[in-house]
């Protein structure tokens, strides 16, 4: 069996910068000879991802603006992307937002609209865009989402985001039944604490990746790149009999009581 990406082609959204998870994915689907299109949330994002694109050495890829609350935007999206390419083999899908005052104090006090909009980007989000998606993938093909432990168990300041990586786990294993027939595999990675853009300015961020360097089985935190070649696993066929699964990229922190 051969495991290299080369001839297929793989959606990335979610690069904001050099430090987003979507980028350590995008840097290991690269590695392995896949053709990547990226994906931002508005053309502000634009020249920063292409310049950072711009650094894959032999990469032709593909951008499109994809606001992911906008259900006529991500129809748009893979249209043009059908246009443009006709087949995709997997979409990594690395997108998640709360309001600032969510993710502090106590989750009883989350509004009506915040919680909306939590659930709206960071979960539905993945059954819109995975609906749009799987046209394009008549040779069948994998989607991966990014989750945290926060959506298994209560993590102080996460509050209504681990109830929509709760709705994302959930729609996560709904869509890998739907799509199963396909040949379509839906996964995803709960990543252990990365200092990223979404994770700048989080009261308590260093005390908790402390933590993890103290009492995680592996008593180290983990890297972009190291939940890039999961992704990399979970969108090739070495993972071809997995399924609705989600894999604990988190230096083993989860096991613990
Ligand atoms: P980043 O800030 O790098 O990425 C978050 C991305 O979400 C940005 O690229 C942003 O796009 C995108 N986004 C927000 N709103 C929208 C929207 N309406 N439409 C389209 N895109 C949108 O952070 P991370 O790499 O940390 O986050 C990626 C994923 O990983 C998230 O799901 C997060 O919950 C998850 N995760 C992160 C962990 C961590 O410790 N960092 C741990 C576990 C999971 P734009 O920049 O274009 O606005
Ligand atoms: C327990 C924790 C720490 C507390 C909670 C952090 C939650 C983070 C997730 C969301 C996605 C962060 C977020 O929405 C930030 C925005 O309010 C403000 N930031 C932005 O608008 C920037 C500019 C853009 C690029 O961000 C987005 N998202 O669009 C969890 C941590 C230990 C682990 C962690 C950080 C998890 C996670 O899900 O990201």
């Amino acid at each position: 069996m051969n495991f290299s990406l080369e001839g297929r082609t793989y959606v990335v959204m979610g690069v904001a910068n050099k430090r987003s998870i979507a980028w350590g994915i995008a840097k290991s689907l690269h590695a392995a000879g896949a053709r990547l299109i990226f994906t931002y949330a508005n053309d502000r994002f634009e020249q920063p991802v292409k310049d950072l694109v711009s650094t894959l050495e032999g990469q032709d890829a593909l951008f499109y603006e994809c606001d992911v609350t906008d259900d006529q935007a991500v129809a748009k999206t893979f249209q043009e992307m059908k246009q443009d390419v006709g087949t995709i083999h997997g979409l990594a899908h690395c997108i998640a937002f709360a309001n600032k005052e969510d993710l502090q104090g106590d989750f009883i006090d989350t509004s009506r609209d915040g919680y909306l909009l939590a659930h709206n980007i960071s979960a539905y989000s993945l059954v819109a865009v995975a609906r749009e998606a799987a046209p394009l993938m008549t040779d069948g093909g994998g989607i991966v989402t990014m989750t945290y432990l926060g959506g298994e168990r209560v993590v102080k300041n996460y509050n209504v985001m681990g109830v929509a990586k709760a709705s994302l786990d959930a729609s996560m294993k709904y869509l890998a039944n739907d799509l199963g027939k396909k040949g379509i595999r839906v996964n995803a990675i709960s990543a252990g604490p990365i200092r990223t853009l979404s994770a700048k300015g989080i009261g308590d961020f260093n005390s908790v990746l402390k933590k993890i360097e103290e009492e995680a089985p592996l008593r180290r935190t983990v890297t972009q790149e190291e939940v890039g070649d999961t992704a990399y696993y979970l969108l090739s066929d070495l993972s071809r009999g997995v399924t609705g699964e989600t894999i604990h990229v988190d230096s083993g922190y989860n096991t613990l009581g």
